[in-house]
């Protein structure tokens, strides 16, 4: 996979040289390059923004600027139907008026061959540059990271490439723990972990772990991942198919005060 970030900062992504996503990159997993929006500017000052159409507080920054960079960047627009794996460059722009990022956009967006994120500063990009690219026939994602607000979009970037660059082919060393990690295909958060030493600071590690009775562990991990999630996250655990909890799942879930049938997963003070 190819990314493009985009930003004034470009000093902001240098976390992405380290660990998985930093190995990655130097194993050619993952082609990551960061590129500096001034670069394409025209004027002397290097200007990316300017005032507001409409007045207001704050700066807008330029669609001319964005436009040459991305047209640089984007390659041609993908061809044939809408049904057909688009081909050309998939636009990500992170903005607190985006949809929330999930695990599930970091899963569509590692199937992309090639993203272009774009980080925008001041007040945002000026609107037209989203509009003109979706037009053009590109696939792109306006995301957010979360209901609350940033300076700029390069931390979310930082966000959004490790979240969809750990799960290319190859970067995370055994795949088999994407599956049990919270957000993963159980829908559950994921159980308490412990290591060495056994006993810390009054604290033992449950007797369970150290029982070496694999089964019992791994009923106590989905116990404890059930009632996590029940406590944490109830919209989780309503969001589940009933047919991905077995008897001892809703036993301990009637347990917690939830009841699972054919309609659903629901609490037992909403049924
Ligand atoms: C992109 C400019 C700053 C935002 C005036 C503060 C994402 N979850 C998130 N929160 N904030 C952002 C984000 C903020 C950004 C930009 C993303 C570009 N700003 C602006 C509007 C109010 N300033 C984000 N993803």
């Amino acid at each position: 996979m190819r990314i493009d970030v985009v930003t004034i900062f470009p000093d902001y992504l240098a976390a992405l040289d380290l660990s998985l996503v930093g190995k990655a990159r130097r194993t050619g997993l993952l082609d990551l390059r960061v590129h500096d929006l001034r670069d394409w500017t025209t004027d002397r000052h290097r200007t990316v923004d300017d005032t507001p159409f409409g007045g207001g507080a704050g700066m807008v920054m330029r669609p001319d600027v964005w436009g040459r960079a991305l047209d640089d960047l984007m390659g041609e627009p993908p061809v044939g139907g809408p049904d057909e794996v688009p081909a050309g460059a998939h636009l990500v722009v992170p903005t607190p008026s985006g949809e929330v990022f999930t695990q599930r956009h970091a899963e569509r967006l590692a199937g992309a061959d090639h993203l272009v994120v774009a980080c925008g500063r001041y007040e945002g990009i000026d609107a037209r540059v989203v509009e003109h690219y979706r037009a053009a026939g590109h696939p792109v994602s306006e995301l957010s990271i979360g209901d609350y607000v940033l300076n700029g979009g390069e931390v979310a970037a930082l966000v959004m490439v490790e979240a969809v660059g750990r799960l290319l082919p190859g970067v995370v060393g055994n795949p088999h723990s994407l599956v049990e990690e919270s957000h993963g295909a159980a829908g559950l958060l994921e159980y308490p972990v412990y290591t060495k030493p056994p006993a810390w600071a009054g604290h033992d590690v449950p007797d369970v772990l150290l029982s070496g009775h694999h089964g019992r562990v791994e009923r106590w991990r989905r116990d404890q991942a059930l009632e996590r999630t029940a406590r944490r996250r109830p919209d989780m655990l309503a969001a589940l198919e009933p047919a991905v909890l077995d008897r001892r799942d809703r036993e301990v879930l009637a347990g917690l005060g939830w009841t699972v049938d054919a309609d659903g997963v629901r609490r037992d003070d909403q049924v």
